[in-house]
């Protein structure tokens, strides 16, 4: 008798929140989403964070049937929290699933523009796969940040669009919908990033599987309170794997160049 698997019920839209040492910002933010997009569910990431931030994420948990908590058991970086929680997400059938910062510098208010965007479909009737809440494009903004700041995001952008061809203007960001096929289609296994070129990683295997990749703009505003996990080695390691996704690339043959043709079928959409 051959096993049957039974596919997950579906759940509707899932918010996922990356948590390390966010104390003072979880409960306001999860308030936030939960007030912007009311038949949204919220999944908080913890790493076993040292101030406690997954206990507080418990007792928002027992107070919210909504609100859900997936422990890690040490700090492994934002992309292995955010694989850990598609993985969570895809098993139990939800769907859209949006990554949100907890630090405030992405505004849940602004969750209806991304998940509307999802729901708009072009010219040839196909919705995008993935929305990215962008800085980068005409309407987008930031609050407070200094100018060291811009520069590093808006370098870091156009250094990845360079080298991988990349049809996205803020190719860090990391305010995002994915429908739960395209997370399903963009062969997550091969996502290997922890830190914030985790962003990359993922814009980089959406296009390369030939998904649709839209951007919304956001006003992105700079954390009030706790402490910035971004450091030289983040920095470093994005620089460093698209350096070598890009080498590799260009000296790809021609039959592999999927990035090539999924950024002509954006192009045409435009
Ligand atoms: N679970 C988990 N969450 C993390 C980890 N590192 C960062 N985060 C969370 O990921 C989100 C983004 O981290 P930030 O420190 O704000 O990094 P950033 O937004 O790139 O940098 P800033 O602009 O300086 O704030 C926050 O909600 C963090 O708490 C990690 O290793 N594990
Ligand atoms: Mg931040």
């Amino acid at each position: 008798m051959s096993a049957h698997v039974e596919p997950p019920s579906p759940q509707g839209a899932l918010v996922v929140i990356p948590t390390f040492d966010e104390r003072e910002n979880l409960a306001p933010i999860v308030a936030r989403v939960r007030a912007a997009a009311p038949a949204a569910s919220v999944l908080v990431v913890d790493d076993d964070s040292p101030d406690g931030t997954g206990v507080l994420a418990d007792e928002l948990a027992a107070a919210d049937a909504a609100v859900h908590v997936l422990h890690r058991t040490g700090k492994e970086g934002l992309g292995a929290a955010y694989l850990a929680a598609f993985d969570w997400a895809l098993e139990r059938g939800f769907d859209p699933i949006v990554q949100l910062d907890a630090d405030g510098s992405h505004r849940p208010e602004q969750l209806p523009d991304l998940l509307g965007a999802l729901e708009l479909a072009d010219a040839s009737g196909r919705r995008p796969d993935v929305v990215i809440g962008s800085r980068w494009v005409p309407g987008g903004s930031i609050v407070n940040w200094p100018r060291r700041r811009v520069w590093l995001s808006k370098a870091g952008s156009s250094y990845a669009r360079w080298m991988l061809g990349l049809p996205v203007r803020d190719a860090t960001a990391g305010y995002r919908a994915f429908r739960a096929d395209a997370l399903r289609a963009l062969h997550l296994e091969d996502v290997h990033t922890r830190g914030y070129g985790f962003q990359v990683d993922m814009t980089w295997h959406a296009v390369m599987a030939g998904l649709s990749v839209v951007e919304v703009p956001i006003t992105f505003v700079e954390r009030e309170r706790g402490r910035s996990k971004m450091s030289a080695g983040i920095v470093l390691e994005a620089m460093g794997r698209v350096t070598g996704w890009g080498i590799a690339r260009r000296f790809r043959r021609p039959g592999q160049a999927a990035t090539a043709a999924s950024t002509e079928r954006r192009r045409s959409r435009a």
